[in-house]
């Protein structure tokens, strides 16, 4: 788990698919801190997609198509299409199983402003489990729903904003202030679940859990979505700014980890 102060482990395009030693670090990266930026990629549109197909990670399709194309377009039906601050998220909190991966691929990125935002979510569930269990308890067992909509598409689900496997382990932060909508006035938790909201939303939004940089044309950040939380700062738009975004499920690179250190060979279980 890291926090403010560490840094996110950075590895170039081409060394990541040389060789296999290449791709272990890459598939390691992801899975010990659930982020990694790949830099020196190659900025043509698309080009996430060669990559997805070179490591051997199917891209998720969404109602969006297989590429989401995030630049400053008033026809925008997200925050993301302006040049707005977007605070620490994951993407489509609004399925009930969104993507556990996203990699967000700069194409260009010629405007003042806009630096890039990550936070490690199971390190500030954590911290919030041991100060004030309460308010993990609520926000565990209190569903809300989130949806994001455009003129041809909408999806919409409900949910709990923190998920923990049978062994306690932090599973899911879904953590979106776009897409939440609010609780019902009259929902007997409403008390509770607001406060407990407001102090992870504090902590999220804390500096002392972020970790910044400036996203690069050919830097490609990938994160699990349902682990990091990223952000944008403002920025002016004053050049051109495009970047990709495609999903994709983290447990492929959880499988072509295990393949590549040999434990897929050798157990028929997976730790
Ligand atoms: O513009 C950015 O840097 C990120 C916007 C965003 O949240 C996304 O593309 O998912
Ligand atoms: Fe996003």
């Amino acid at each position: 788990m890291w926090r403010s102060g560490d840094e996110l482990v950075r590895l170039g395009h081409d060394e990541v698919l040389v060789d296999d030693a290449g791709r272990l670090r890459f598939f390691d990266a992801f899975q010990r801190d659930g982020a990694l930026v790949v830099t020196g990629s190659p900025t043509a549109p698309g080009s996430v997609l060669t990559f997805m197909d070179a490591i051997g990670v199917a891209v998720r399709e969404l109602a969006i198509g297989k590429i989401f194309d995030v630049r400053v377009d008033p026809a925008g039906f997200n925050v993301a299409y302006t040049a707005e601050e977007v605070p620490p998220h994951n993407d489509f909190a609004n399925y009930t199983d969104p993507p556990s991966g996203q990699v967000l691929a700069m194409l260009v990125n010629e405007a003042h402003g806009g630096r890039s935002t990550v936070v490690d979510g199971w390190s500030v569930l954590h911290d919030l489990d041991r100060h004030d269990p309460s308010a993990i308890d609520v926000l565990s067992r209190v569903q809300v729903g989130f949806r994001q909509y455009s003129a041809t598409a909408d999806a919409f689900s409900r949910a709990v904003l923190v998920e923990r496997d049978p062994e306690g382990r932090f599973t899911h932060l879904r953590f979106s202030n776009q897409l939440m909508q609010p609780l019902p006035f009259d929902h007997p938790d409403l008390a509770a679940w607001y406060r407990a909201y407001r102090l992870l939303g504090a902590a999220v939004c804390d500096s002392a859990n972020q970790v910044s940089f400036r996203l690069q044309a050919g830097d490609m950040l990938f994160v699990n979505n349902h682990r990091v939380l990223h952000a944008r700062e403002a920025f002016t738009p004053d050049g051109p700014r495009h970047l990709q975004d495609v999903y994709f499920d983290a447990d492929e690179m959880t499988g072509n980890l295990a393949r590549l250190t040999g434990e897929a060979k050798n157990a028929m279980v997976l730790s």
